[in-house]
């Protein structure tokens, strides 16, 4: 008899009172659920063998998530020494950075489209948070042991209490944020995720819209950072320069002006116009210092799943976001900027 009661309840009543309880929830909640029973299971991980996350305690009290080779470079990064002439390109990942590196290059080195096409970027431009990378070694040494006459060019996706002390305590170098759309930068960070072997696999759509929208993911939650970053900028407008995708993509020559401006770079209106059409997207997509070919050769990128250069569109989520996911982003966007005097763009321009 207790048996009979027993498989009935857990025949019927259980699974009808979890659909009921589901049911009720609002898409993006129900997905939550079945996005936490993928990963608490770790089927993902395991078949995909690709490193975990983990949070990084670091010891200024803030917390960060990292893909587990990453994880000691955190408290280097804050006792990374900055030079006055640094240039330092800050991002949440996939908002532009390659794009504005490029641009940044350029203008500090005459547009000089002739080197920049025969030396891939990574040799250019140091990046301060790279642990370890086939070919190219450790970013912070890099950096560090870049020759004192030579300018250094830094770049970062580390939030804003995270970079170094240096940089945190007063206005040091010039620094560029670009920032992108929430929901571009959702997508065109799901296709990274899925062809670079060094971070965790990001798992079906559905599970990464969720990990994205909550902040779990590496770097964690792109409000937080674009949000320390916007703050930055308004206490250090002399030192600081922010732009977004959108706009970059609307006005690219513009843009690279007002770059040459801020870095304080003199150059001619045919310079400019040199840099502007060298860094469009489907010149960058097919110069193999730009695109990062080198890493699908090391095995780093798998580029028969996604390329690095993707499609370099505004607007592109619309191909990735379901209604209800879109919605439910729309309320979450609502409620995390409402105080915020920053706008995005999320269509492209006519
Ligand atoms: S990373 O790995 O964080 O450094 O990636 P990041 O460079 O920030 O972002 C890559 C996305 O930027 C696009 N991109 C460009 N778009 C337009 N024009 C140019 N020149 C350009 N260069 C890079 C690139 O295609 C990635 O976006 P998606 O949407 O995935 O294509």
């Amino acid at each position: 008899m207790i048996f009979v009661i027993g498989a009935t309840l857990t025949a019927v009543v259980v699974p009808t009172a979890c659909w009921m309880w589901m049911s009720r929830m609002r898409p993006v909640d129900r997905m939550c659920v079945k996005a936490e029973i993928l990963c608490k299971t770790g089927l993902q991980r395991f078949f995909t063998k690709r490193p975990d996350l983990c949070t990084v305690k670091v010891s200024n009290g803030s917390e960060i998530i990292l893909p587990d080779a990453m994880k000691h470079s955190p408290e280097e990064i804050l006792k990374f020494k900055i030079r006055p002439d640094d240039v330092i390109v800050a991002t949440y990942s996939k908002a532009g950075t390659t794009w504005m590196q490029e641009i940044v290059w350029l203008i500090c080195n005459g547009a000089d489209t002739k080197t920049a096409k025969a030396t891939r970027l990574l040799d250019r431009f140091g990046f301060l948070d790279l642990p370890q990378f086939p070919g190219v070694g450790n970013g912070l040494q890099a950096l560090e042991n870049w020759p004192k006459d030579k300018k250094r060019f830094v770049k970062t996706h580390m939030p804003v209490e995270l970079l170094p002390y240096d940089l945190q305590e007063a206005p040091k170098g010039k620094m560029i944020c670009v920032v992108r759309n929430p929901k571009d930068n959702c997508v065109s960070l799901y296709h990274f995720f899925r062809m670079n072997m060094i971070f965790p696999h990001p798992g079906p759509w559905d599970q990464f819209f969720v990990d994205f929208c909550q902040g779990n993911i590496q770097l964690g939650s792109w409000f937080d950072h674009v949000y320390g970053y916007w703050k930055l900028f308004q206490e250090r407008k002399g030192s600081v320069y922010f732009v977004t995708f959108e706009t970059l993509k609307k006005d690219l020559k513009g843009e690279v002006t007002k770059i040459a401006r801020f870095l304080e770079e003199d150059l001619s209106d045919e310079q400019i116009d040199t840099i502007a059409q060298h860094c469009t997207f489907s010149s960058m997509s097919k110069n193999k210092c730009t695109n990062y070919s080198e890493c699908g050769e090391a095995g780093v990128m798998n580029f028969n799943v996604s390329k690095f250069m993707r499609k370099g569109e505004v607007g592109d989520w619309k191909n990735h976001f379901t209604i209800n996911q879109n919605q439910a982003f729309d309320e979450l966007y609502a409620k995390r900027t409402k105080d915020w005097t920053l706008e995005f763009e999320f269509e492209p321009s006519e």
